[in-house]
């Protein structure tokens, strides 16, 4: 009998309809150290703040949340409406959701008292990039999960805010771009959840990312290149001897997602402008330092493995190089700390 080729329809329904980030985080709650039932809570709770902020961000054109709203967050950045919408939606699904004892947050100068009960310290920037939000760029959260050191039932304590990127125990970011993605490690690998919005759900679509050893595309705003310290403007300039492509789309996360999945460097160096470089420490270089080295790239402030710095304050700043090992290794050549 010979086959009635399937409608469309038929061919699009018959489609399996994917792996959902709650089902994934089911099937390999195995992996996670401590009780799994915390970490599904976890990364439900962001999961669940992220399609909010996507609503928000998608429509951030059509109703009054556009733009600044006059104050600067602890960076000195001007604040968007939206960064503060982003970082409300975030405490309070963490809030709710009971894992979490205390949140360090780009928008807020000390950390976030939540419940001593709970386990778990968040480093969140709820939505980097924000500068891009008025011209419709891609935006991104990025997160980080600590296990608290101080007994459970305590007030928390400075050791459990200021711990080194490498024990983190999960991380990751939300890129709201052409489609919004949750790309997360928990120490196993990285994967990458593409959002479909008519259902609600995050769907598998990036399964065990890996980060090109080599790559051909360099990352840097070379606006400060006066600033830069010679190392680094030699090793610029090896990159165009290179023929390698320049592209910098001003949003962390997205640039270093482009890099995650085509290979490539991205760098912020120590500037005139910031002299201890500009990214942070607790809530962007350490998540995208886990999700490198877990990807198989690398992550430095240029001397020191990100993830081996030991933080002195929430809003610490450093240089960040982060990106395929092989450009990570011929960068460091060049002396760049
Ligand atoms: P510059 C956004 O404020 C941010 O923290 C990152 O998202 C981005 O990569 C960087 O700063 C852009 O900084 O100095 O190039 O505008």
């Amino acid at each position: 009998m010979s086959h009635q080729p399937r409608s469309i329809e038929e061919s699009r329904i018959a489609q399996p309809i994917g792996t959902t980030l709650d089902r994934f985080i089911k099937n390999n709650q195995d992996q996670f150290a401590f009780a799994s039932g915390e970490l599904s809570q976890l990364l439900r709770d962001i999961a669940l703040a992220s399609k909010v902020v996507n609503r928000e961000v998608n429509k951030a054109g059509l109703i009054d949340i556009m733009g600044a709203i006059g104050s600067q967050n602890m960076a000195g950045d001007q604040q968007q409406k939206l960064d503060v919408l982003a970082n409300i939606r975030f405490t309070r699904a963490l809030m709710k959701g009971g894992e979490a004892c205390a949140i360090i947050s780009e928008e807020t100068e000390s950390f976030v008292d939540l419940n001593n009960n709970g386990k778990y310290v968040i480093a969140i920037d709820p939505l980097d990039g924000s500068g891009n939000i008025d011209v419709n760029v891609s935006i991104g959260t990025i997160f980080s999960i600590y296990r608290r050191k101080s007994p459970v039932g305590r007030p928390i304590q400075t050791i459990d805010i200021l711990q080194p990127g490498a024990d983190q125990v999960a991380a990751g970011y939300v890129l709201y771009g052409s489609s919004t993605m949750l790309v997360y490690t928990t120490g196993h690998g990285v994967n990458g959840f593409t959002y479909e919005p008519t259902l609600g759900e995050y769907f598998l679509s990036h399964p065990n990312l890996r980060m090109p050893t080599e790559g051909k595309i360099f990352s840097v705003n070379e606006g400060g290149y006066f600033s830069f310290p010679e190392a680094v403007k030699k090793y610029l300039a090896y990159c165009k001897e290179q023929q390698y492509t320049g592209r910098y789309i001003g949003s962390l996360v997205a640039d270093f997602h482009r890099n995650l999945l085509k290979g490539g460097i991205y760098i912020y160096p120590a500037t005139a402008a910031s002299p201890t470089g500009k990214l942070r420490l607790m809530y962007e270089c350490n998540a995208l330092a886990l999700v490198a080295e877990q990807a198989g790239g690398k992550a430095t402030n240029g001397t020191t493995r990100i993830l081996e710095i030991q933080p002195e304050n929430l809003h610490q700043r450093v240089a960040f190089y982060v990106g395929s090992p092989s450009m990570i290794d011929r960068a460091m050549q060049f002396n760049l700390g």
